[in-house]
């Protein structure tokens, strides 16, 4: 796994370079979801693609901006889902952009994902692992090495909302939730970027995110192998939960790599909430 782990860190630095640096314009391709892909996002894939081409133990890739997986080393043991730049149409307004990581054994089932790890390129580059029973902080440095910073563990309530997907589209129970949680106190906190939108909340102790089933995009936005599953175990493993609105998201076994699921993350009382609204 330490080999991995040091793939995604060479990969950060070199994807952070070419956000600096690089043409934030779109290409004339298209992904496996149909949005039209930036160059960042093809170069970002690249530069994963070539590190992890160098690690013995990655059987298998499956990229967020790929139709299908890729073979890498055949007798490997992991699978690695990703998504090489999430949040990159961002990039251009100079907010904050991410890279997710998933490691399986076997499947892309989430009960199999061994660990996940997130890099936000923010004003600082920050690089979270969850692996076994721990959340950890690391911070790239001056010399360009990730150095460890903290353990990340969320309290039992926060005070921050992250409420995503078109409000028009969102069903009524989902709406007098929000619209209950602000009444509460809470306070937005909605960049547009899953990565700084849940690094925020795990960072600063708790709140929720939600990515709802809209009436328009049913099966919800956010994919379960590249997105959904890593954040999923981080906030377990930092004591949140993760839930699709019924059950546990790391329950879920997607038919393809490409599925997507509602997903809701967030401290217990939040999740709470969740559970009790869509239990109605
Ligand atoms: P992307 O993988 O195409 O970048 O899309 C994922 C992003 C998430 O980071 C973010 O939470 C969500 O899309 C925002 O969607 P919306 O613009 O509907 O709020
Ligand atoms: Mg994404």
């Amino acid at each position: 796994m330490t080999e991995i782990f040091e793939a995604i860190k060479r990969s950060a630095i070199r994807i952070r370079y070419a956000i600096e640096n690089d043409d934030t314009g779109y290409s004339q391709n298209q992904n496996s979801t149909g949005d039209i892909q930036l160059k960042l996002d093809i170069k970002s894939d690249m530069i994963i693609e070539e590190e992890f081409s160098l690690v013995k133990s990655v059987k298998e890739l499956a990229s967020e901006e790929k139709e299908h997986v890729e073979e890498l080393c055949k007798d490997g043991k992991y699978l690695i889902g990703y998504d090489p730049l999430d949040g990159s149409s961002l990039a251009d307004v100079n907010l904050s952009v991410g890279s997710i990581f998933g490691i399986y054994e076997n499947d892309y089932s989430g009960k199999n994902l061994k660990a996940s790890v997130y890099v936000v390129y923010g004003p600082r580059v920050e690089l979270v692992i969850g692996y076994e029973n721990r959340v950890e902080l690391h911070r790239l440095n001056s010399n360009n090495e990730f150095k460890f910073i903290q353990l990340l563990n969320l309290n039992q309530k926060g005070k921050l909302n992250s409420p995503g997907g078109t409000q028009k589209h969102w069903e009524k129970h989902h709406k007098e939730m929000i619209d209950d949680i602000f009444a509460d106190g809470y306070r937005l906190r909605y960049s547009g970027g899953m990565v700084p939108d849940l690094h925020q909340i795990l960072l600063k102790g708790g709140g929720l995110f939600s990515y709802p089933a809209t009436t328009d995009v049913p099966k919800g936005k956010l994919r379960m192998t590249f997105e959904v599953f890593p954040f999923a175990q981080i906030y377990e493993l930092a004591g949140g939960s993760a839930i699709d609105g019924k059950g546990r998201l790391l329950d879920l076994i997607p038919e393809h790599i490409h599925d997507t699921t509602p997903c809701f993350f967030g401290s217990n009382e939040e999740i709470q909430r969740v559970k009790t609204a869509y239990g109605k």
